[in-house]
């Protein structure tokens, strides 16, 4: 959307965010050259031989696969210079656990942000006021600004047209009808990641734009598989930084899980394929695979993205079991296009929707799930291993319309 009101939306949205290191928006990115390598190594890290290290691989593949081919073809390439690194820490740190209120107040606390503003604006437009076209209008711009989408402000506007035209309407009333609509549209995606025990391992692929949240999401991912009794490994599929190699041994190390990496530099295809290789060896119940961040205007790496894909159905025809999209809720309106071209380049299976506890514009879910039907399947309240929640459409609609 673009800001055509720009005191209103700065009043809507404009908002210093607490968030940690929130990705640059994607047309500001630069590209970034082959990343030099990290100025200081926190703890040294093993130096792997050539070959894999973590866990012994099973024998290779009885016939030479296609990917070594491309592999191959791809070697004789200059390091690709076309990842968008994020300026990635020296020093990767998890977060600890520190004392927090519980999730749905951490949601409300985040959506207040959008919710305030939104209620706000509302109240100042039905003060008083009989239900005319001119405030009907006025409620459909406030609406689509809080990226809610063209669809929903309209159904949202026809059902106070219809209910409530000519007679007095306060913004409580609004906020409920607000609330019902939001919650129609979110009920039938917020549906819950399946895990089919009978594919061993269940391969989840994690993807989306740099800084969405993918890895955070995979070590909270891990810990509540873990805790359900599922053994799991995780593949360190962004091979592109050394930094988000270590994030994810990081993770591994903190949820008991299993890192199969290779050093920096490697083919993440060839990466996937061992991880499933490996995972299907040992009778993993859950391998979860990560990946480099990515623009979804960048063709050449959707193409590698698509590479990824291909080579891991080449260990089993039916994976990845799950492609998992993780939206940033800060990005607003690019969040569209991202599901658009991942869904139609990667066939995205369902949602993740992260940093949801701090600056929201959280509406562009609800415009999401009217356009795409996609299933979210988790929302990121926060950094720590715990701060990942199922999706409830209830709770969402009431924390962004403010109503109890
Ligand atoms: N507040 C908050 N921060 C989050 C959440 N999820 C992730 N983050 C933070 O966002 C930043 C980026 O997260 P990563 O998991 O590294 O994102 P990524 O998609 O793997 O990034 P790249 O690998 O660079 O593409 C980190 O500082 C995370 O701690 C969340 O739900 N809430
Ligand atoms: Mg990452």
């Amino acid at each position: 959307m673009t800001d055509n009101k720009p005191g209103f939306f700065k009043r809507l949205f404009g908002i210093e965010t607490p968030v940690v290191q929130p990705p640059a928006p994607p047309e500001a990115m630069p590209e970034t050259p082959a990343p030099a390598p990290a100025p200081v190594e926190p703890t040294p890290v093993p130096q792997p031989a050539p070959e894999p290290e973590q866990v012994p691989l099973p024998g290779p593949p009885e016939t030479t696969p296609d990917y070594v081919e491309e592999i191959e073809e791809q070697a004789a390439e200059p390091v690709p210079t076309m990842f968008v690194a994020i300026d990635p820490p020296a020093i990767v740190e998890v977060p600890v656990e520190a004392p927090r209120q519980s999730w749905f107040a951490r949601l409300t606390t985040g959506l207040k942000r959008s919710s305030d503003q939104l209620t706000g604006s509302i109240t100042s437009v039905f003060t008083k006021r009989k239900l005319d076209n001119a405030t009907l209008d006025e409620l459909e711009d406030i609406l689509i600004q809080a990226d809610l989408g063209m669809e929903t402000a309209t159904a949202i506007t026809d059902t106070l047209r219809r209910d409530r035209f000519d007679r007095d309407v306060s913004g409580e009333d609004v906020r409920a009808v607000l609330a019902a609509e939001v919650e129609k549209v979110l009920g039938p995606v917020a549906r819950p990641l399946v895990i089919d025990a009978t594919q061993k391992p269940f391969v989840i692929l994690m993807i989306g734009v740099n800084g969405s949240g993918k890895t955070t999401t995979i070590g909270k991912l891990a810990q509540q598989f873990g805790d359900q009794g599922k053994s799991v490994m995780l593949a360190a599929g962004d091979t592109f930084r050394a930094a988000a190699i270590e994030q994810l041994q990081v993770w591994g190390q903190r949820t008991n899980a299993t890192v199969i990496s290779r050093p920096a530099g490697s083919d993440a295809s060839g990466l996937a394929f061992d991880a499933v290789t490996q995972a299907r060896a040992e009778g993993r119940d859950v391998l979860i695979i990560d990946t480099a961040g990515r623009l979804q205007n960048r063709e050449e790496l959707m193409g590698e993205l698509e590479k990824v894909i291909r080579v891991i159905k080449k260990v089993d025809p039916t994976a990845p079991h799950a492609t998992l999209l993780t939206l940033d809720a800060t990005t607003g309106q690019n969040a569209l296009k991202q599901v658009e071209i991942f869904g139609a380049r990667a066939g995205v299976t369902g949602l993740v929707m992260t940093k949801l506890d701090g600056t929201a514009r959280g509406g562009i879910l609800v415009a999401i799930a009217k356009k795409f039907g996609l299933p979210v399947h988790f929302i990121g309240v926060g950094e720590s291993v715990g701060d990942l929640e199922p999706f409830t459409a209830s709770e969402f609609a009431r924390a962004i319309a403010g109503t109890e």
